[in-house]
């Protein structure tokens, strides 16, 4: 297959920032879009905390803090010590710096903007050429379902640390949530789609299964990234929760994942160069490279081999 002209890059966490950066490197902003989940929002504190927009817009405009691995570099915690000092609720940390982010999207959204509209204004005022597009304008919110009970995604994954076992997922909203205009006329001429290394259930899931993605991107050639490096996350819990679904926690169960549950999602699949040896494993096209993202030049070297890896797909 001939490497694609117009790219769309399914991202959510922090993996998915990572590649996004690599790839926003080397294509320019018309050569590709960025679809975000939006399963991870909640409204807190009168905010809408938009976790996985938030990490990508903070990676595309290279002020993501590395040493949290989420939220904003160079922060300080006045606000959030203040408020947890006066019994307020500080289990989920926001920062000075990232509480301005989110009091500008809550104004701007209070005047009427969409949060398309809103994250393109913030991403504007951030130097951000880039589209970073949530998959729907319309609420879609993950929860787990755990031994604990049902959880908000927030409440397990900061609150509770992703500490209770998980049974399963659903996504609140996602029956009546519309796929994002400008996503839906972007897949018309788009020619791949690129699904970062992000967690398959929680980050991936709830923006493939929002109604008609799957029907339009059917013919599109589309390639994912294993976020499961010899048998862990790199970050997150997307290992432990395959360990809790009774999935091995491999790359290849990643593919089988998708396959079985998405069948006409996958036409090829990268996995790190340590899980090499199961590549003969793979029942589609698979390569493996050097995925685990440290520095700027890996993010590129494997948005690289991403864009190289369509030419190597059959027709
Ligand atoms: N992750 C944490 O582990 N602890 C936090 O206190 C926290 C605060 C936070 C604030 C704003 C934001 O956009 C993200 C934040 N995250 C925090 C990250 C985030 O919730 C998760 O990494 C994602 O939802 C998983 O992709």
């Amino acid at each position: 297959m001939p490497r694609p002209n117009k790219i769309l890059a399914i991202t959510g966490g922090v993996g998915g920032a990572k590649l996004a950066l690599g790839l926003a490197k080397i294509l320019d902003p018309e050569q590709i879009l960025f679809a975000v989940n939006v399963g991870d929002d909640f409204e807190h504190l009168g905010l809408h905390i938009s976790p996985d927009i938030d990490s990508l817009t903070y990676a595309l405009a290279e002020q993501n803090n590395q040493e949290l691995g989420w939220g904003r570099a160079g922060e300080t915690w006045q606000f959030i010590e203040t408020l947890g000092s006066l019994g307020g609720e500080d289990w989920f940390r926001l920062g000075d710096k990232d509480l301005a982010l989110h009091m500008r999207r809550r104004q701007l959204l209070d005047a009427g903007a969409t949060l398309s509209q809103a994250t393109a204004t913030i991403c504007q005022h951030m130097g951000i050429q880039h589209s970073v597009v949530p998959i729907s304008d319309d609420p879609i919110r993950t929860e787990v379902h755990s031994e604990q009970g049902d959880l908000a995604f927030q409440h397990y994954f900061v609150r509770e640390r992703c500490e209770p076992a998980v049974s399963g997922f659903s996504f609140k909203g996602m029956e009546t949530a519309g796929l994002n205009p400008v996503i839906g006329t972007y897949l018309q001429d788009c020619d791949g789609i690129i699904i970062c290394p992000s967690n398959p259930f929680v980050s991936v899931a709830p923006v493939i299964e929002v109604a008609g993605f799957l029907e339009a991107a059917a013919h599109i050639p589309t390639v994912a990234v294993s976020p499961i490096v010899a048998g862990t996350a790199i970050k997150g819990p997307a290992a432990k929760m395959m360990q809790e679904l009774n999935i091995p926690a491999t790359a290849l169960a990643v593919a089988q994942h998708y396959q079985n549950r998405y069948p006409t999602l996958l036409n090829g699949f990268v996995i790190d160069e340590t899980d090499r040896h199961s590549l003969n494993e793979f029942n589609l096209p698979s390569v493996a490279t050097q995925s685990v993202m440290r520095s700027l030049d890996d993010r590129i070297a494997l948005a690289q081999r991403c864009l190289a890896f369509f030419d190597e797909l059959p027709a």
